[in-house]
């Protein structure tokens, strides 16, 4: 269900929503114009990479005039490959990904802070695992298949809120892919995951997701709109069977009190990274302050947010949690 916040927060309402269905769908966090740097950074993104691999000889039709809905699906589906070398060049390596200054501006937008206070309060750590999603339509490497995030996370935060802040770049509908949730199922604990599930991704069979819940809902969100999730809500995304990309980025949020690297560094020297930053809730990858009235001298800036980043990204810390593969 879409809901509107009024003055910038969660009302004690919606608060409850959240808490009791175990998601919210705000429908006005920004205004479109917002998220038009970041937009228009993926797009010179896309342009750099294509005109990197035709220079190379790999790509004859670049597709300049192409919208930021359609280019990336021009270069997919004249070769794949090519397709895929642009996604990694946005997604980075290892995940994570783009990360200039229009991402940390988002990251840190205080519109989205504010509505992220109502849920955390108001010291708020931001994860490094924020992942940019171009879902291309008839390309299946998008479809995301069910599974929680804490399912990624590692087990002593299963107890923690870890609110996930998924953000279109365009309109996300039924019909391009949006989410889909399963309400009122947060508070049943880790569910049974797999590993190498649709691309490679983890996944909760149908079998082993709980059915003495509400139906699952399709998480339609405007342009300028929020879905927020609990790490313990069971989520996946549906084919795009339109004929534009479904953009989108998705961020995490929690409380400073509850476990994270924030103020670690990784022992570079060491392959499986330092010990010391495994106390996060997500190890591999960089937590920074994003907001605090206790220590606002902590917030992060744009340059030690990079710092940070660089840090923990030629480590390859493992992820916190195994499961067995999908069978
Ligand atoms: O964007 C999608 O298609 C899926 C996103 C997702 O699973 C997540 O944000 O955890």
């Amino acid at each position: 269900m879409l809901m509107r916040i009024e003055s910038g927060r969660l009302s004690e309402e919606q608060v409850a929503f959240f808490k009791a269905e175990g998601y919210f769908i705000a429908e006005n966090v920004f205004d479109p114009v917002d998220l038009e740097p970041l937009r228009q950074d993926l797009e010179k993104e896309i342009g750099l990479k294509i005109d990197e691999l035709a220079r190379d000889g790999r790509i004859k039709k670049t597709y300049p005039e192409e919208a930021f809905e359609q280019r990336l699906t021009r270069i997919y589906h004249d070769n794949k490959e090519n397709g895929e070398a642009v996604m990694r060049h946005l997604e980075g390596e290892r995940g994570g990904g783009y990360q200039g200054r229009s991402m940390f501006d988002l990251i840190t937008h205080p519109k989205l802070l504010e509505v992220v206070s109502s849920l955390v309060g108001p010291e708020i750590v931001a994860s490094s695992a924020y992942r940019i999603r171009p879902k291309v339509p008839g390309i299946g490497r998008g479809d995301v298949p069910w599974h929680q995030d804490s399912g990624y996370f590692a087990a002593h935060c299963d107890k923690h809120l870890i609110v996930t802040c998924w953000i279109p770049l365009v309109n996300a509908t039924a019909e391009n892919g949006c989410m889909e949730i399963l309400p009122k199922s947060h508070e049943r604990g880790i569910l049974e995951h797999h590993s190498g599930g649709n691309s490679g991704l983890l996944v909760i069979k149908d079998e082993d997701l709980p059915s003495d819940v509400p139906q699952k809902i399709v998480a339609e969100c405007p342009l300028g709109g929020v879905v927020l999730m609990t790490n313990m809500a069971p989520h996946c995304s549906t084919p795009n069977v339109s004929d534009t990309i479904r953009w989108s980025v998705d961020l995490r949020f929690q409380s400073a009190g509850i476990p994270s690297n924030v103020g670690l560094w990784p022992n570079e020297s060491e392959e499986d990274g330092d010990a010391n930053v495994q106390i996060a809730c997500y190890p591999p990858e960089a937590d920074f302050v994003v907001r605090s009235e206790a220590e606002p001298d902590s917030v992060v800036d744009y340059e030690g947010f990079t710092v940070r980043r660089a840090a923990y990204e030629p480590l390859g810390i493992k992820g916190p949690r195994s499961w067995t593969p999908v069978a």
